[in-house]
């Protein structure tokens, strides 16, 4: 086996986590001189497909009068078969099982009948597990999907023990967390930015998410609308998604009207963390929380609910709060304390900054690229 790779990564191109995890892993594998093929709908948002070593394949799609609904699987599964035969790709590494681990599966099943073999390695990375994954309609697709691949690993402890206790999986899945690129996501304020949002004497939260429901992006609003009664503060909402009318609505219902900054997608989110005093992160579930951690690496600590993998990121009290369903009122309590109090700000500030160095890009890389060579070696 050669020392470089050629690896076929597969995921969803949007601005969600499992994505941008793919993008940034990717081209870190890259410039590590590995050569990465992403196969995806439209080129993922981060990706940066003039550096060397990475390149993009676009699924088409064929609509034919026909189909109600075009089989994205099945276009998938050609252009993976594809792509693997002219770039003699070593292994697929797909992220978010619906529904690329049964393409991944398809895929290996054809080209093993043309005489040739390739590995496959599912990331899983949360609501493909937590959510959609548990419809009766999707669940022993995963379920089999998991089995077929050659290794499974999951974005948090917690995520491992869901797959295990909902799904027949009958596998090993390994937990490795994701990473933050330090380089980029570090405090740092832009001069005159902080400006634009808030006056000098108010406090500025942030929220960041795709706005779906998970999000619960009202109780953002909600959050924010209690806190901003005891400290003088502002609310940066970045995104966009589904729930952004319902969330505006709210918005207006409180009465709140310009304190709240809805300012959609943004590709320098590290900027606007870098002038915020607190992340809200209400969440339903939150496999991982990789908003959450990008923020930390910014010095933000982070108000989130005290579901799924939050609590492995997020140390309650020390680097931020954790709020459960019964502790709303509390964590409003402790949230407008770390607000008014300056040296709890900067002690939370630096404990974030601190957690958020255990994660480290170049050492989850060490793990991917381990199981990578390990599954090449069998
Ligand atoms: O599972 C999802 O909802 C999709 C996925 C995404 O593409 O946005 O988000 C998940 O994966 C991220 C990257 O691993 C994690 O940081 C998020 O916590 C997780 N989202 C949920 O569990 C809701």
């Amino acid at each position: 086996m050669s020392d470089s790779l050629r690896i076929g990564m597969v995921c969803y191109p949007t601005f969600g986590g499992s994505g941008v995890v793919a993008t940034e892993l990717g081209k870190a594998l890259a410039d590590r001189g590995h050569s990465v093929h992403f196969i995806s709908s439209t080129q993922p948002a981060r990706l940066d497909v003039f550096r060397e070593n990475l390149f993009f394949h676009e699924v088409s799609m064929v609509h034919y009068p026909l189909f109600e609904h075009s089989p994205y699987v099945l276009a998938l599964t050609g252009k993976m078969v594809e792509v693997a035969r002219e770039q003699d790709l070593d292994l697929f590494h797909v992220h978010y099982a619906i529904p690329h681990a049964t393409a991944a599966h398809l895929a290996r099943e054809i080209l093993a009948g043309q005489g040739r073999s390739i590995k496959v390695l599912t990331t899983l990375h949360g609501t493909d597990i937590t959510l959609v994954g548990k419809d009766a309609n999707y669940a022993p697709v995963v379920s089999f999907a998991i089995q077929q691949s050659d290794a499974v690993t999951a974005v948090s402890e917690f995520l491992r023990q869901e797959t295990l206790a909902h799904f027949d999986c009958r596998k090993e899945i390994e937990a490795i967390p994701n990473f933050v690129d330090h380089k980029r996501f570090r405090p740092y304020a832009r001069p005159g930015l902080r400006k634009r949002f808030a006056a000098e004497e108010e406090k500025l939260l942030i929220h960041v998410s795709n706005f779906r429901k998970v999000k619960r992006t009202d109780r953002v609003v909600d959050w924010f609308q209690l806190i901003s009664k005891e400290v003088p503060s502002r609310l940066i909402m970045v995104g966009d998604g589904p729930e952004l009318p319902r969330t505006e609505q709210r918005v207006k219902e409180w009465g709140l009207g310009s304190a709240v900054h809805f300012v959609g997608r943004q590709d320098m989110v590290e900027e606007l963390y870098s002038i915020s005093n607190l992340m809200l992160l209400p969440s339903e579930t939150e496999s991982f929380g990789l908003a959450a951690l990008e923020a930390m690496a910014c010095g933000v600590p982070v108000m989130a609910s005290d579901a799924g993998g939050l609590p492995e990121l997020i140390e309650h009290g020390s680097n931020g709060l954790l709020v459960s369903e019964e502790g709303q009122a509390e964590g409003i309590a402790r949230a407008v304390h770390l607000l008014s109090h300056a040296p709890t700000a900067a002690a939370f500030s630096k404990a974030a900054l601190a957690a958020s160095e255990k994660y480290q890009l170049s050492e989850i890389l060490n793990r991917y690229q381990a199981l990578y060579r390990g599954l090449l070696d069998n």
